[in-house]
């Protein structure tokens, strides 16, 4: 069976953009892939957050997971920080990869533009994805479209590691949606959907129905009154028509045909969302009443992982050159 690997960071509520984008494919892979699912704590360290949001955001995040229907018995479910291989295939990873090649990753720039101080972890965040994704033999890796840069580089970076030190990774390829890839905030269409922009325009997963409702609504648009799909001409009708699309498993181009104006499209987008989004925040309410249950499933992931994860470290240091571990 083919091996899917993929991770969301602990950085706050997660929002329709992630679930669109990422989670739901997450879901439907594990029924016919190996999948391999991860709470990336080590990569929301790279904006330094309070320890205890960090741990509390690390529980929601596994919980939220668990509530959109990841399963824990057909996936392996685990915190990035309790596989330590994670860590230390990361430096051999950064050692791999060019510092011109880290310099070109834009998700650095934006979010460094953002920052008030810029960790190097920040800078070097796609070396550790590399060690994440490299870790499982991944075939295949689901994830937004404002991922496709890193994981090309996380290919880059397998091959340059196999031609200087022999065969040692899977060169992994990502899974893109043909719909909600992209999910663009519905104040600014230009920016995409993001955690910590802590805007108006992002829907929250667990955001109150009237409330999911209400930011449609107010969704910024534009004032030529025809519904088509053009991402560059028309980013906030596009959204809407791509979000609905994503939410009702069809085009945007053949949700555009059913609409003549903004009102109805904004009010069955909501409708579509508010119907996806009411079972995850019931199963979110319910399971957050029991997070021993939560931390079960975290271990026995772990410990899964960490099996895999010995193995393809041990792999890489023998064939970069580092001598065996002594026995513990
Ligand atoms: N707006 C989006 N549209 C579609 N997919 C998205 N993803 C994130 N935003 C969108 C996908 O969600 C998965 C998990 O992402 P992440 O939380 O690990 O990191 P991120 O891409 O940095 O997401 P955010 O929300 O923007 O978080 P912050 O603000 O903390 O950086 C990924 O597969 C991503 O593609």
């Amino acid at each position: 069976m083919a091996r899917v690997f993929s991770g969301i960071q602990p950085s706050g509520g997660m929002h329709l953009g992630n679930l669109l984008g990422a989670l739901r494919n997450w879901v439907a892979y594990q029924h016919d892939h190996d999948a391999v699912y991860c709470v990336v704590d080590l990569h929301a360290l790279t904006t330094a957050p309070d320890p205890a949001e960090l741990r509390d955001n690390t529980m929601a995040a596994a919980a939220m997971l668990l509530s959109v229907g990841i399963d824990s018995d057909r996936s392996t479910l685990f915190v990035q920080s309790s596989v330590g291989e994670h860590a230390e295939l990361a430096w051999m990873m950064e050692c791999t990869v060019g510092f011109g090649e880290l310099r070109r990753m834009t998700q650095f720039k934006d979010k460094s533009d953002r920052s008030e101080f810029v960790s190097a972890g920040l800078f070097t965040y796609p070396a550790l994805q590399a060690s994440d994704i490299l870790l499982y033999d991944t075939d295949l890796v689901p994830v937004g479209d404002d991922q496709r840069q890193h994981i090309e580089l996380c290919r880059d970076i397998a091959e340059r590691f196999n031609r200087r030190y022999g065969e040692t990774f899977v060169v992994p390829a990502h899974v893109i949606p043909e719909a909600g890839a992209r999910v663009m905030d519905l104040q600014n269409p230009g920016d995409k959907m993001s955690k910590s922009l802590e805007s108006a325009g992002t829907v929250g997963v667990l955001e109150e129905p009237d409330s999911v409702t209400r930011k449609f609504k107010r969704a910024v648009t534009d004032s030529d009154n025809e519904v088509h799909y053009n991402p560059d001409t028309k980013p906030g009708v596009s959204n809407l028509l791509g979000i609905l699309a994503s939410a009702t498993g069809r085009t945007p181009e053949s949700v555009a045909d059913d609409y003549a104006q903004y009102g109805p499209l904004k009010a069955d987008t909501a409708e579509a969302v508010n119907e996806l989004l009411s079972p995850i925040r019931e199963r979110y309410a319910e399971l957050s009443s029991d997070p021993g249950e939560i931390a079960r499933v975290l271990a026995a992931g772990a410990d899964k992982a960490r099996t895999v994860a010995a193995a393809t470290l041990n792999r890489a240091r023998d064939n970069a050159g580092l001598i065996p571990r002594s026995p513990a």
